[in-house]
């Protein structure tokens, strides 16, 4: 596949082929592809990221399906960016076909694509900031970004998301997972989901009083709980007004333009990373050369790294 000119233009009109065609040239790489991700960030900035996340199987694929059918109520577009379909381990189905099941199928407001992990974490980050570039461009009013809560990279890519939902369900264990998997700090809403079930009310109590000690300082937002059974839709649209009043909150603090810069910064900083350790690589001329003159004390350590770098 050929990426073709004006295919910038065709994704910014919202056109599902060929935002599906741009998501494969950002997984594959396709030569030419930074350019219309160049093209398409100046028009980025208008959609709400949110991030949902949390431990295998907490319900975080139907809670999403069920969230995203409650944007469509209120006519607003989504897509949605499922990292990894890890549900081959935890029983759960895979967002896609969740929604394919679903009355989302086939609706032109709703965009979905799952993103594999295939071990390779640097590529899995890129491509999905990547793919935020491309949906957030295509003019989705909402982007929303799952991956479950278990790895660095996982939870790295979650900086990119605005409004972080952290999924916990009752009857886990003694404490609360999100504890346990380091996802508190990035949690701007708490989910206690499968409410149906025993305990959620302990699982609840036991949050509020994290949060308790956490000590919020003044000013800072005041991270709520929700319980949901994404199951039959409930505490759902409670759900989606706590999204939009932390956004409107972001808004009124300055904390949107902060996100914003923070996100431009670890962006930055990761293609930086992943451009200067390519050419620190055994088999690039220059590298090679440094190591010999290194072994042989022809030359030392600091010299040769300084060298390399400047000349980058
Ligand atoms: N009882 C109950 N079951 C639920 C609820 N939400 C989800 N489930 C079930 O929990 C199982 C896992 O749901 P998924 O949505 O696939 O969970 P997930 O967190 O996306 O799973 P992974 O992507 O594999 O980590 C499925 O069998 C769901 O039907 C709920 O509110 N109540
Ligand atoms: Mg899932």
């Amino acid at each position: 596949v050929k990426l073709d000119a004006a295919l910038a233009d065709r994704v910014r009109s919202g056109e599902q082929v060929a935002i599906a065609r741009m998501l494969t040239h950002v997984e594959r790489r396709t030569a030419g592809v930074n350019e219309v991700l160049a093209e398409l960030h100046r028009h980025t900035g208008a959609a709400h990221v949110l991030g949902v996340t949390g431990p295998p199987g907490s319900g975080k694929s139907t809670l999403v399906s069920a969230l995203t059918a409650r944007l469509r109520e209120q006519d607003r577009s989504v897509g949605i960016i499922a990292v990894d379909p890890s549900s081959i381990f935890s029983g759960g189905a895979i967002l896609g076909d969740r929604i394919r099941m679903s009355d989302l199928s086939g609706d032109p407001g709703v965009y979905i694509r799952s993103i594999a992990t295939r071990g390779a974490l640097g590529g899995l980050s890129r491509a999905t900031l990547d793919a935020i570039t491309v949906l957030d461009a295509a003019g989705m009013d909402v982007v929303v970004l799952e991956t479950v809560g278990v790895g660095q990279a996982e939870v790295d890519v979650l900086s990119a998301a605005q409004s972080v939902a952290v999924v916990s369900v009752p009857g886990m264990g003694d404490d609360v997972q999100a504890i346990k998997a380091g996802l508190l700090e990035i949690a701007d809403i708490h989910v206690v989901n499968k409410a149906d079930r025993d305990g959620a009310l302990k699982t609840v109590s036991e949050l509020r009083e994290v949060l308790r000690l956490a000590k919020r300082k003044a000013g800072q937002w005041n991270v709520p709980i929700q319980l949901t059974t994404a199951t039959g839709g409930e505490g759902v649209p409670e759900l989606v007004e706590q999204f939009d009043a932390h956004y409107a909150w972001m808004q009124q603090h300055g904390e949107l333009e902060r996100r914003a810069r923070r996100n431009s910064a670890t962006r930055i900083r990761w293609l930086a990373e992943e451009m200067i350790l390519d050419r620190l690589r055994t088999g690039r001329p220059e590298f090679d050369e440094a190591v010999a003159e290194v072994t042989a004390r022809r030359g030392d350590p600091m010299t040769a790294a300084r060298r390399l770098v400047q000349q980058m």
